[in-house]
């Protein structure tokens, strides 16, 4: 509305893009930044699938949201002021998707950039617009810009090509083309020997464009801030004739400089077809040369060759500002856009601090690695899971005497039955409907200084209690006189006469496999002091192997003595049953699964309830 019929955009235009574009729609909004416009030349996207959402984009410095829609009426009900669409649906989905858009009066134009339309559906199209009166460009287009007002998808290339070319703000020269690449080129040539592009379209390659050379440079003619007109031709086809014909009626009264492409296919014995669809001479006339000779005759501007075309071009220009047709104004910085950070990046441009560091592994190139181990050598070296955990918690491959001993913990500590805390609250979740991961988390988070998660707390004080010389009753009697249970001794069901085997398993490999175990002999000499005061003092399942990890640490060869007393410090060994019991709670929970077990609840005969003390509770607390 309100626009000259020769003038489809202004700085006022907006457009529907059809189809998911985020890169070409965010280099629309930073040309409509570089132009100083105040909205965004894209009202909406259109896209079919996914639902009515929205997508964020940069708006210069800061960022701005636009709204996708799945239907042309939807948009078109939003938003009465956008009368183009920039259709980027493929060549199958073009046809039905633009037959769609004609159906709406609000469109006036439509810019096709597929490639590849069926001939039979890109005439229709052609028909159709034509019966309504629609502007189509395309198919196989860019589109076109306007420089200082609109740019249709990827047209004009990157922004520092548009910003070199002074496409933020206009010029007097209006071009046609074919090819969207040649429209760059012009674009540039235009920005150094004119005052640069007014409005440039790339008609597209195939036999049956929307529109055509004629269409656009009817427009330039009528509209009087184009001063300058360029016709860039190829060889094949007859369009170019409908322009001598128009310059020779006085249609065009215009300056125009022409040049028709594919002069050198002279140069070939054999037809030659030029990178799109129509670039073919089909008898004389269609030629190149034929063509610039009948354009120069007609009083065109032709070079003599394609180099001279600058020339010419500021030659004719220059003329227009002589003759006061073209005034020239001065010029005005365009507003900096700010560089994608990815882009600024790969440049050099910028750094930044990572906000976190890693070390244990890297899945970036091609392949994973494991503490910089491929993973395809992790499994032609078999170093099992044992190796893999001293990998990833470690950082180092061990000698199989310790991977196999990670191991031999990992199926130790795998399940100890469905009584014990961890597996009860697991059930118990599973039972309560929770999934695999809230019932194995519920039996984690049971894991603590009386279940399972005595090992480093053991690790310590039996380390620290033979590293300060401590005799067996010195430190039992310590540990009493400070009211402290020890760590890794004593166990609710077993004891002296009822073995842990587990515990007998770990103290067997470690004398025969370890190359030292003086913390193991130090914790079974302190059992003795404790087993004998009660027989289920003994050193339980959680001490032995905090004991031995320690042997294994310190003696290994594999640790400083600061490495393996940090490994220590920082909570390592409860991960050793923290990640076995984990096997035995996901087992508790499938098995619960299986069997269907009901929801549960503790019988209230089983929980002595004793509310004496508040059988009348009394208010508490000051007056105000
Ligand atoms: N007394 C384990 O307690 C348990 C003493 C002690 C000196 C001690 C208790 C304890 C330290 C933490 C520990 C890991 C709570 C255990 C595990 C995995 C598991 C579990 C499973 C599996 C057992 C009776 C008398 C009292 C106490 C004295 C007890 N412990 N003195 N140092 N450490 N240990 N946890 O049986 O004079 O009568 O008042 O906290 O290492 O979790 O299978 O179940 O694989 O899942 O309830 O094996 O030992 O004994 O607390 O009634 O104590 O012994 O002071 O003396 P109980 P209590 P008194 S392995």
């Amino acid at each position: 509305g309100g626009r000259p019929w020769f003038r489809p955009f202004d700085a006022n235009t907006r457009s529907f893009v059809y189809g998911l574009q985020p890169r070409a729609i965010q280099g629309m909004l930073d040309f409509d930044y570089s132009c100083g416009r105040q909205t965004p030349s894209v009202a909406a996207m259109i896209y079919p699938f996914g639902g009515h959402h929205i997508q964020k984009f940069y708006w210069g410095t800061r960022e701005t949201l636009l709204p996708v829609y799945t239907s042309l009426k939807e948009a078109v009900a939003k938003h009465a002021d956008a009368d183009v669409v920039v259709n980027f649906a493929s060549s199958r989905s073009v046809y039905s998707s633009t037959l769609e858009c004609l159906e709406h009066e609000q469109i006036k134009a439509i810019a096709l950039i597929a490639e590849g339309v069926p001939e039979r559906h890109a005439r229709e199209i052609l028909w159709k617009a034509k019966e309504k009166g629609v502007l189509i460009i395309g198919p196989a287009t860019v589109g076109g810009i306007k420089p200082g007002c609109f740019r249709i998808g990827n047209s004009g290339g990157m922004m520092d090509n548009i910003i070199a070319s002074k496409l933020y703000r206009p010029g007097s020269v209006g071009y046609v083309s074919k090819s969207g690449g040649m429209s760059n080129e012009l674009n540039n040539i235009l920005s150094l020997v004119t005052n640069g592009t007014y409005e440039g379209i790339a008609i597209g390659g195939d036999r049956y464009p929307g529109t055509t050379f004629i269409d656009h440079l009817l427009r330039y003619e009528a509209d009087p801030e184009c001063k300058m007109l360029v016709l860039l031709g190829e060889v094949g086809g007859i369009e170019e004739y409908r322009v001598i014909e128009a310059v020779k009626n006085g249609q065009i009264k215009k300056p125009i400089v022409a040049w028709a492409i594919g002069t050198c296919a002279k140069m070939f014995t054999t037809e030659v077809q030029f990178g799109h669809a129509g670039s073919m001479a089909n008898g004389e006339a269609e030629t190149a040369d034929a063509k610039n000779r009948a354009m120069r005759e007609a009083g065109f501007v032709v070079p003599e060759t394609f180099e001279e075309l600058p020339r010419v071009l500021k030659e004719t220009y220059e003329g227009l500002v002589r003759a006061g047709v073209v005034s020239v104004k001065g010029e005005v910085e365009p507003p900096v856009i700010p560089m994608d950070y990815k882009w600024a990046q790969e440049l050099g441009l910028i750094r930044k601090p990572a906000a976190f560091i890693s070390t244990i592994s890297d899945e970036r190139g091609q392949e994973l690695l494991y503490a910089g181990m491929r993973i395809s050598d992790v499994f032609r070296e078999d170093v099992g899971l044992g190796g893999v955990v001293s990998l990833l918690w470690f950082k180092r491959r061990l000698l199989p005497w310790a991977t196999k001993f990670i191991e031999m913990v990992l199926m130790l500590t795998a399940d100890h039955g469905p009584a014990v805390s961890g597996a009860m609250n697991t059930i118990v979740a599973t039972r309560a409907g929770k999934d695999l991961i809230s019932s194995l988390a519920s039996g984690l988070l049971t894991i603590g200084s009386r279940f399972g998660g005595a090992l480093d707390e053991a690790a310590a004080m039996f380390s620290n209690a033979r590293d300060t010389g401590l005799t067996p009753r010195e430190f039992v009697d310590q540990a009493r006189k400070q009211n402290k249970l020890i760590s890794g001794i004593g166990h609710k069901i077993k004891s002296v006469n009822n073995p842990d085997l587990r515990v007998e398993l770990v103290k067997e490999y470690v004398r025969k496999n370890f190359p030292s175990h003086s913390l193991l002999d130090y914790a079974l000499a302190v059992e003795k002091v404790t087993t004998a005061k009660k027989d289920t003092l003994i050193l339980n399942v959680d001490g032995c192997i905090a004991v031995c990890f320690v042997d294994l640490l310190r003696d290994s060869g594999a640790f400083t003595s600061e490495e393996a007393d940090e490994y220590i410090k920082i909570g390592t060994l409860n991960g050793l049953f923290v990640l076995g019991r984990s096997i035995g709670f996901i087992g508790h929970h499938l098995d619960q699964k299986r069997l269907r077990a009901p929801l549960y609840r503790h019988p209230a005969d089983d929980i002595f309830i004793n509310m004496a003390d508040v059988s009348q509770p009394r208010v508490l607390g000051k007056m105000h």
